[in-house]
């Protein structure tokens, strides 16, 4: 049964660290109360193909089909395209293996005929069987440029695979982004949301691209609701990837505390991890948990304690 039955949740998400709350919080809530909004800025477009990571890693994930090993792709894949490819000279720098392919193909034949990316999107969570709604955060093509010290602007993709989040990053930004717009889907779910979420992704990488599409602040910071974020850092470290080693180049102190300052007024509420002590955040209504989700029912759990915690009366 569900956890917190009429209240709906809408939860941002980025890659790996985001899908593993949204799959928790499908565990807990009805799915007709819970809405992931993804990111798109690490979206690009790659041998004719438009790649979506984020967001089929969420798809993936809420499916029971991702691969355990990496945390995006599908479990049981192969890489004899990716081979061929090699042996046809290429540097096929991105691992796109061949059932996932699948999806590429899919999504960009459908964008061709003129579907938006949330049709889309909506279409592969559909036939994957997954019940709570995902949406991008944008229809609008809106790529995520890291200017690094050591090769200038990379598409974001470029810096995280093919450089493997070493070059040293100098600041960011979305382009195009003052050109998008939320979508119906987004900004409905937004004003229809009880509790808003930010999983524990990248602040500065998945979710600031969310953020800036134009609207969506507003939007979110309108709504009288607990809005509140979990902490992608522990005891100085990000559980996966870059956040860490980039909060560190941008000039932050690598803490839970500089990322609930980071969100500002976005949040009223901010979400430690019990490792950590004198998490110190202003005016915030705070709670540490064990936010490490190595099993399903870790993931669950979590999303329950939130979801407990957000409902006392404190927060309603
Ligand atoms: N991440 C990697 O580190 N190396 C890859 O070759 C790679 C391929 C890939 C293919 C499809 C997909 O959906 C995701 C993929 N990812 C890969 C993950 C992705 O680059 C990142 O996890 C996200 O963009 C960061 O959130």
């Amino acid at each position: 049964m569900a956890l917190i039955a009429e209240k709906n949740i809408v939860v941002f998400v980025g890659g790996v660290g985001g899908a593993k709350l949204a799959l928790g919080l499908q565990q807990v809530v009805a799915p007709e109360h819970l809405t992931t909004i993804v990111n798109t800025g690490d979206d690009f477009w790659h041998y004719g193909l438009r790649i979506c990571p984020d967001i089929d890693t969420v798809l993936y994930t809420l499916s029971g089909r991702v691969d355990p090993i990496n945390g995006w792709g599908l479990s049981d894949d192969s890489t004899i395209m990716l081979e061929t490819l090699r042996s046809l000279g290429e540097d096929a720098w991105f691992t796109l293996r061949d059932k996932d392919l699948a999806t590429h193909l899919l999504r960009t034949k459908m964008l061709r005929e003129g579907y938006s990316l949330t049709d889309v999107v909506g279409h592969l969570a559909k036939v994957q069987g997954i019940q709570p709604t995902v949406l991008p955060m944008t229809d609008a093509e809106v790529p995520t440029i890291v200017n690094t010290v050591e090769h200038g602007e990379l598409e974001f993709q470029s810096y995280f695979v093919q450089h493997r989040w070493q070059p040293t990053v100098k600041s960011l930004y979305f382009k195009n982004i003052d050109q998008a717009t939320m979508t119906d889907s987004v900004r409905q779910a937004i004003q229809n949301a009880d509790i808003i979420l930010f999983a524990p992704s990248n602040p500065w990488l998945s979710i600031a691209p969310i953020l800036s599409v134009p609207g969506m602040r507003d939007a979110i910071i309108a709504r009288d609701v607990p809005r509140v974020a979990v902490t992608p850092i522990i005891q100085g470290k990000a559980v996966k990837g870059p956040a860490a080693k980039l909060m560190g180049e941008l000039g932050y102190d690598v803490s839970p505390s500089s990322v609930a300052a980071y969100y500002e007024d976005v949040l009223t509420g901010f979400v430690y991890d019990i490792r950590d002590e004198n998490v110190e955040t202003y005016d915030l209504k705070t709670i540490s948990f064990d936010t490490m989700m190595l099993t399903d029912e870790d993931k669950a759990r979590l999303a329950r304690e939130i979801l407990i915690w957000l409902n006392e009366r404190e927060f309603v």
